[in-house]
């Protein structure tokens, strides 16, 4: 397969040549150019090659980004780990990825659920440029086919525990490849964001995008608008937010003059992991003149769809499929496409291509589930399509998947973690819409003494210190008893009016 990332690969054939000296990443006051990106990366390249899978403790650092393109230099399989994520879901990656060693920074203090592995600290210090590393990292990256594994990203799923999905090098290269061009996405692009680097959104997109075209990213450590208004009066001409981000832009604009001026020069807005309330889009469009463009995508299937650069944008829709992926509306059935698409009629939608998975990490079972019998990924999303091809996403298959703040969260990881607390006897969860975070996490619980029932804060922290803290339901109702049928199960469309 050719290379991922040529600027790269042309840095590390001629460090002194003009690749080497462009600008590749900077987080806060640290950078590198690809030349001393290469410098970094090659010798951990050399250093982990032999691993099988490897683990990064994926901090929104420096450290992550090489060591993840070290990761895919040498052909092994990184997995992120979310650096907030609690004891039984850290736990559960582990045991379930096997890793074999954890990229970490040096002074990172890793959790207990890590100590078995061993633990290698990713050097940015970029003086000593062994050239021996470069070349073996070179012959490396080259040979390693489209197929192999070049991620493994957990994502939640109705019941049970994240599953990992296997991403190969195929699918990071084409969904990057047809981001550029349904956004006209280039080396001279600089792009802001704050997203975390252990999902398909802040690291493939957000870092490898970027290093893919030979261009450069900034990210802010933290999402806050302060740093998006600096970057982008600075030069960045590209931001990649989820619609939460969006919303406090909106909401800091009336009073940001510098913020509307800065969104104003921006070449491109784009939101994604969520919907973006039109509302939303409205207020930024009057106050900057910008119309921020959304795009559609999953951990499965990276980018399905996308509003284009040169396309007409469309508040509330995810634009057009992106060049070489499939994508057809479904019967109740699941296997007959809709006869017309007519801007109403509803389906889930299917998707096809090159940017797919490849399976869920030991979950035999669940990658059968996920595809039709001719192939077609089932993402579970409803949505309509208008007559020029237009998307417009209308909700989800699954009422027990929650999507707040941008990320996919299990409502049973989260019931099963609160019948772990003594005193839960029987819980259910749902999401309630939230103008911040899009939907918020509510917990229903019968408590096992109705005289002493748990207060929220202690099941917030009981549920962010097993998951992670964006898992923690932000709502308690305490009720007698949970509304069931016959059957015994929980009817949740009951819990949802209090
Ligand atoms: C609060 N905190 C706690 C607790 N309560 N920590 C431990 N225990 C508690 N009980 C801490 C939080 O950890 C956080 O810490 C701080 O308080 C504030 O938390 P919160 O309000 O939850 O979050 P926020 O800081 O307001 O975050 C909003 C956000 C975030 C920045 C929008 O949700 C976010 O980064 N979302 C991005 C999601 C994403 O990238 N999704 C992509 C997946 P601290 O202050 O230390 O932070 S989807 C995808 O990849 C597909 C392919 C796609 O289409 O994109
Ligand atoms: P995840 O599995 O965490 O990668 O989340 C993927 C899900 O996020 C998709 O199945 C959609 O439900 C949702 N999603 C991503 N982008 C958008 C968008 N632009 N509009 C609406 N939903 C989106």
């Amino acid at each position: 397969m050719s290379p991922l990332f040529p600027a790269l690969t042309e840095a590390l054939a001629d460090p002194d040549g003009t690749a080497a000296h462009r600008s590749a990443l900077r987080f806060g006051d640290r950078s590198l150019t690809y030349g001393e990106l290469a410098t970094a990366a090659a010798p951990l390249a050399a250093r982990i090659g032999e691993a099988g899978r490897i683990a990064v403790w994926a901090t929104p650092t420096l450290e992550t980004a090489v060591g993840v393109v070290a990761a895919l230099l040498a052909g092994v399989p990184a997995v992120p780990l979310n650096p907030k994520s609690g004891g039984s879901e850290l736990g559960h990656i582990v045991a379930d990825s096997a890793p074999t060693l954890v990229l970490a920074s040096t002074g990172d203090q890793l959790p207990p659920a890590l100590s078995a592995l061993e633990r290698v600290d990713v050097d940015v210090d970029v003086r000593a440029a062994p050239a021996t590393a470069a070349s073996a990292a070179e012959a490396l990256a080259s040979g390693l086919s489209p197929e192999a594994p070049a991620l493994v990203v957990y994502t939640s799923g109705t019941t049970g525990p994240p599953k990992g999905a296997v991403i190969p090098r195929r699918a990071v290269a084409t969904t990057l490849d047809a981001l550029a061009d349904a956004w006209q996405w280039t080396g001279d692009d600089v792009l802001v964001h704050g997203l975390p680097l252990f999902h398909v959104h802040g690291l493939i997109l957000g870092i490898l995008g970027p290093l893919r075209r030979g261009g450069s990213v900034r990210h802010l450590g933290r999402f806050d608008v302060t740093g998006v208004t600096r970057e982008l009066s600075a030069g960045a001409t590209m931001l990649f937010g989820v619609p939460t981000m969006y919303h406090r832009i909106a909401e800091t604009l009336p009073d940001d003059p510098a913020l509307a001026k800065a969104l104003a020069r921006a070449r491109l807005l784009v939101s994604g992991s969520a919907a973006l309330p039109v509302h939303d889009h409205e207020r930024i469009a009057e106050a900057t003149g910008r119309r921020v463009i959304e795009r559609y995508g999953m951990t499965e299937t990276l980018m399905n769809t996308s509003v284009r650069a040169d396309g007409e944008p469309r508040a509330g829709t995810v634009g057009v499929p992106l060049p070489g992926v499939e994508l057809r509306l479904t019967e109740e059935d699941g296997k007959t496409a809709l006869a017309a698409y007519d801007g109403e009629t509803v389906g889930e939608i299917q998707v096809r291509g090159p940017n797919l998975f490849t399976e869920y990490l030991n979950r035999s079972d669940a990658t059968a589930a996920a595809f039709t019998e001719d192939g077609w990924f089932r993402t579970g999303d409803m949505a309509v399509c208008d007559p020029d091809g237009y998307v417009r996403i209308v909700g989800r298959k699954a009422t027990d998947l929650i999507k707040s703040g941008g990320y996919k969260i299990g409502a049973g990881e989260i019931e099963n973690a609160l019948l772990e607390h003594p005193g839960v006897r029987e819980a259910a969860v749902t999401g309630e819409p939230d103008p911040d975070l899009g939907e918020r996490i509510v917990a229903w619980i019968v408590p096992a003494d109705a005289e002493n029932p748990p207060l929220l804060a202690e099941l917030a922290d009981h549920v962010a210190v097993r998951l992670a803290p964006h898992k923690r339901p932000r709502v308690l109702h305490c009720l007698g008893a949970l509304p069931r049928n016959d059957m015994g199960k929980i009817m949740k469309r009951a819990l949802t009016h209090d």
